[in-house]
């Protein structure tokens, strides 16, 4: 009797991880699908992203970035950070209602860009406009998009815990109602809930340093001790990357070959996106909250570090050299480092 209380609790328990890594995974931010690329509205020029690929009628988040025409000595424009910025959706089959949205600067994690989530209520082709008023005057881009229905995927986890809490709570009002002790079984399915409920929410919203620290066992005990730690330090609009066993810093990323890697992101103003299109690895680094990754570099060669996130003007020039080179050259390498210091 006890074990299958346990069980019943440990179910329970397993029924609400799906539910709460859900609510993780609905907060978009910034990038996403290119949509307009540098695009002209009137004095302004305007990028856009949305998020998912393909839009779906449950999720749909546009992104806007606003330049001033290219600017002297840039490569691009400048952000223009006070515009009013207007999107207006029209859906292109009969009897839908347009929705007409404020989008603002505030709504948006990384603070360069224009953010909303919008609930497209039918599925199909839509008109997109995006105005822009603001200091230099107004302008308008226009562009389509598809919206689906959501994929089915998305729902299973959640209507199978659904299911699954609903099949348990039948369970356990039957075995009430042959002479359980509700007395016990209560708290217990409290304790569970609320412990998975708070371990949970640590380890996928560690935002604190506090947090960080708290998940650094478990990280390391999912992914095995690192052999090398490396504290890679974004910034607009370059990479500093330190060995803290050292204490060298670096413009350049020096690793050794067949080594279990860790790097521990973090960024001291904007949200930065490290990129290493060989490694397949591109990870958002959001100011205030250190991100850990692993890698294990197979081949040694020269490989680039690129930033994957808008983080203005210059991010396209936020590069650094990533270098894989043996474990006895990385030595050797790290030990000169040392002395030149
Ligand atoms: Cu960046």
């Amino acid at each position: 009797m006890a074990l299958r209380k346990i069980m019943l609790v440990f179910f329970l328990a397993l029924a609400v991880i799906p539910w709460l890594g859900q609510a993780k995974l609905a907060k978009a931010h910034g990038g996403g699908y290119p949509q307009l690329t540098n695009a002209e509205a009137g004095p302004y020029r305007v990028s856009v992203w949305t998020q998912p690929q393909p839009l779906t009628t449950d999720q749909a988040h546009f992104s806007v970035a606003v330049f001033t025409p290219l600017a002297e000595g840039f490569n691009t424009g400048l952000p223009v950070l006070d515009a009013d910025v207007e999107l207006i959706l029209i859906p292109r089959n009969n009897g839908a209602a347009g929705l007409v949205l404020p989008i603002r600067r505030t709504n948006s994690v990384n603070k360069l860009y224009y953010e909303t989530d919008v609930q497209l209520p039918t599925t199909g082709h839509w008109d997109v406009e995006i105005n822009v008023s603001g200091d230099a005057g107004t302008g308008r881009a226009s562009f389509s998009i598809d919206v689906q229905s959501p994929p089915i995927k998305n729902y299973w986890v959640l209507w199978g815990s659904v299911a699954f809490v609903a099949m348990v709570a039948l369970w356990g009002a039957r075995s009430f109602h042959r002479g359980g002790d509700l007395r016990r079984i209560v708290p217990a399915l409290a304790i569970v809930v609320v412990v998975t409920a708070i371990g949970v929410t640590i380890i996928t919203r560690a935002t604190t340093p506090a947090a960080q620290a708290a998940t650094r066992p478990w990280f390391w005990f999912m992914a095995g001790r690192p052999d090398l730690v490396v504290e890679v330090s974004a910034s607009q609009w370059q990479w500093a990357f330190t060995y803290p066993d050292t204490g060298v810093t670096t413009t350049e990323l020096m690793l050794p070959a067949g080594r279990n890697i860790e790097l521990k992101l973090t960024s001291t103003d904007v949200i930065h996106s490290f990129g290493v299109p060989e490694f397949q690895l591109s990870q958002d680094i959001v100011p205030g909250s250190p991100t850990l990754v692993r890698v294990t570099p197979t081949q040694t060669g020269s490989y680039k570090v690129i930033c994957e996130a808008f983080c203005g003007v210059d991010y396209q020039d936020m590069l650094a050299e990533i270098n894989v080179v043996s474990p006895a050259d990385f030595e050797n390498w790290l030990s000169q480092q040392k002395q030149n210091d």
